[in-house]
């Protein structure tokens, strides 16, 4: 089924409706938001020199630097009462980054998703559990509204708890289940270690996965263990969070909604456009928020994207799985985490020196962090309690600003290699994706 007959525009009024979107958004931002002005009068340009798609790369790139420095409501074009949502995610420091959403935006939300679990098979007649955080993260609520929207039964259950989820499946008779594929695949782990087979003593006939990268033998691992279709979708906070783009039940793509997104494919190191077909960074332009238009958003997300129709009747461009990212962004367990943050929270600490290393691994199926950092020579101690304390006590404030847990292992000053180049920072085991 298909949720909304703009799904299956022709791409000439896909062109003319993202032009005269554009020009709209770009009229919109700079008359409201002092930032995009600025920006805009820094290049010499003005509104009216953005007539349609062909002027889209005369218009100045976003980044993740930019919502930091604005926060937290420095991007919004409306004011704070105007605003009935706030959600965040990590920044590249200390502090969040911020979107806000208006009554419309919420409204615009909730179709978004609709169309997104509606192409990837979920029904009304479907109980859907949601076991995204409900919170800032925009993953629990955004699926949220767009279920209830197609009528789906929602669990609203959210993160964490993993027995009781696994007992409310049974005994609600779960068939949709919403969360990482990383989570699904910990589900299932559990699910077999409490007496419980997934596929026979369960209902889930599909998932909905998202939040992190994941690979295709990851996707036969979740579909054998289940039983169960699984699909992907993706979205960041930056541009309104879940509901950007998801898998049909063709699974060759993400559609993107292109009558509320403009995007782009470009090489990372020069912002110039690729053919279609290259991998590049994807840049994303809103066409319809109101609360915070992001104008040439930079993902720094790796992927593809495909202008061909798709055999379940959409037109939409669509995007291939994401493989990585063009800077230090780690994801763990869904959790978006920046070096920088952790080296942050590491200058505070007294006797902690420069030297550090992250070890990301898998244990089972779910990422493990170690931050392993040399203490000051004058600060090392042969006392194991008290290196010991001094660990839980950083792991703590890690937690504070990372919101996941990090293992802390100090070392004796020296350990960690010293290279005559850029200090290798983090050290990723997981098995690679592409
Ligand atoms: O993860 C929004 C979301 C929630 C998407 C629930 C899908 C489902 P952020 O926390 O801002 O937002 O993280 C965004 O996560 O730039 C990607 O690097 C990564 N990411 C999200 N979905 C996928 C995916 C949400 N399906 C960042 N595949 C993005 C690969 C993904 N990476």
């Amino acid at each position: 089924m298909i949720w909304d007959k703009k799904e299956q525009l022709s791409r000439e009024e896909y062109r003319s409706i993202q032009s005269e979107r554009l020009q709209k958004t770009v009229q919109y931002a700079y008359e409201r938001v002092p930032f995009y002005r600025r920006k805009m009068q820094e290049l010499g340009l003005e509104p009216d020199d953005i007539k349609g798609l062909e002027d889209l790369e005369k218009l100045p790139v976003t980044s993740k630097e930019d919502l930091r420095h604005n926060y937290p409501f420095g991007l919004f074009a409306v004011p704070l009462e105007d605003v009935v949502r706030l959600h965040a995610s990590s920044g590249t420091t200390g502090k969040p980054i911020v979107v806000g959403y208006t009554e419309n935006d919420m409204e615009t939300w909730t179709e978004l998703v609709a169309r997104m679990v509606t192409q990837a098979g979920v029904t009304r007649g479907d109980v859907a559990q949601i076991c995204f955080g409900y919170g800032l993260f925009t993953g629990g609520f955004g699926l949220h509204y767009g279920l209830e929207r197609v009528g789906a039964t929602v669990i609203p259950a959210s993160s964490g708890n993993t027995e009781k989820q696994l007992m409310l499946m049974e005994d609600f008779g779960t068939t949709v289940l919403v969360s990482t594929p990383s989570y699904a695949l910990y589900l299932a782990e559990v699910a077999e270690r409490i007496g419980l087979d997934p596929v026979k003593d369960l209902n889930v006939r599909l998932g909905l996965f998202g939040g992190e990268p994941w690979s295709e033998s990851m996707r036969q691992e979740i579909e054998s263990r289940w039983g169960m279709t699984a699909t992907d979708n993706y979205g960041l906070s930056e541009i309104g969070g879940p509901g950007f783009a998801g898998e049909c039940s063709c699974r060759c793509g993400m559609h993107i909604s292109e009558d509320h997104f403009l995007v782009e494919l470009v090489d990372p190191d020069t912002l110039k456009p690729l053919p279609p077909g290259s991998k590049g960074e994807l840049l994303v332009t809103t066409l319809t928020k109101e609360a915070m238009p992001v104008i040439r958003y930079r993902t720094k997300d790796i992927t593809r994207l495909f202008y061909e129709p798709c055999a379940c009747g959409r037109t939409t461009v669509r995007m291939e799985k994401v493989t990585g990212r063009t800077d230090d962004m780690l994801i763990i367990r869904g959790v978006n985490v920046f070096p920088s943050q952790i080296e942050a929270v590491l200058m505070e600490v007294p006797g902690v020196s420069p030297f550090y290393q992250l070890v990301v691994e898998k244990d089972g199926y779910l990422d493990t962090l170690e931050v392993q950092v040399e203490l000051v020579p004058e600060y090392f101690t042969d006392n194991y309690a008290d290196l010991e304390r001094l660990e839980r006590l950083i792991e703590k404030q890690l937690y504070k600003v990372l919101s996941v847990t990090a293992k802390v292992k100090l070392l004796e000053s020296g350990s960690i290699e010293r290279t005559t180049g850029k200090a290798k920072r983090v050290i990723d085991k997981r098995p690679k994706l592409a």
